[in-house]
């Protein structure tokens, strides 16, 4: 699959992420919001969009394996559900294993344009708007996206791992 971004790479987040977005077919449209948008519900307020059309990108260790959870930013991992759906014990990234997965620092993790594809899921309440908003690889920046791009984009499944 292609998107991948060679790591030691010297651009910007900002330009890593494009490149991985225009390698895999998409010329995302990069908002930047000098107020921030490092968490869901910063970045609703920023764009003007319900907090759950903001897709949290979250790195978790799947037996130590890292794994994307495209998760609403009205809704919470449950890592119970997620274990059971991937098939292992799950635990949370820290902040440098994010790094080390993605590239990227927490607040600024895009859903794709890694620098490897990471095995990934969507949860479902996603997929029930037109569109969504994602971070471009920055905790300032944010782009618009359908669902039906995040799941093509991330590689990822559509499924049932959040707290009901
Ligand atoms: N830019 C926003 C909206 S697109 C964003 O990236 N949101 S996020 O939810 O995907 O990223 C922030 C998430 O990182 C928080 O939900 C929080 O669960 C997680 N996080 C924050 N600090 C840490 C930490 N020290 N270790 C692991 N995860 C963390």
């Amino acid at each position: 699959m292609g998107g991948e971004v060679a790591p030691g790479s010297r651009m910007s987040a900002r330009e890593r992420f494009l490149a991985g977005a225009e390698a895999l077919g998409l010329t995302p449209e990069i908002l930047r919001f000098p107020e921030g948008t490092r968490t869901a519900e910063q970045a609703a307020a920023a764009v003007g969009c319900e907090l759950g059309q903001i897709v949290k990108s979250l790195v978790f260790l799947c037996d130590g394996q890292p794994v994307l959870a495209l998760t609403s930013g009205a809704n919470r991992v449950d890592t119970t559900r997620l274990g059971e759906l991937l098939g292992g014990k799950i635990a949370r990234a820290d902040a440098d294993g994010v790094r080390e997965a993605t590239g990227y620092a927490i607040g600024g993790t895009p859903p794709f344009g890694h620098e490897r594809m990471l095995r990934a899921v969507v949860d479902r309440a996603l997929l029930t708007y037109d569109t969504v908003w994602a971070a471009a690889g920055t905790p300032d920046t944010v782009f618009e996206l359908t669902p039906d791009e995040l799941l093509r984009a991330s590689g990822a499944k559509a499924a049932d791992f959040v707290s009901r």
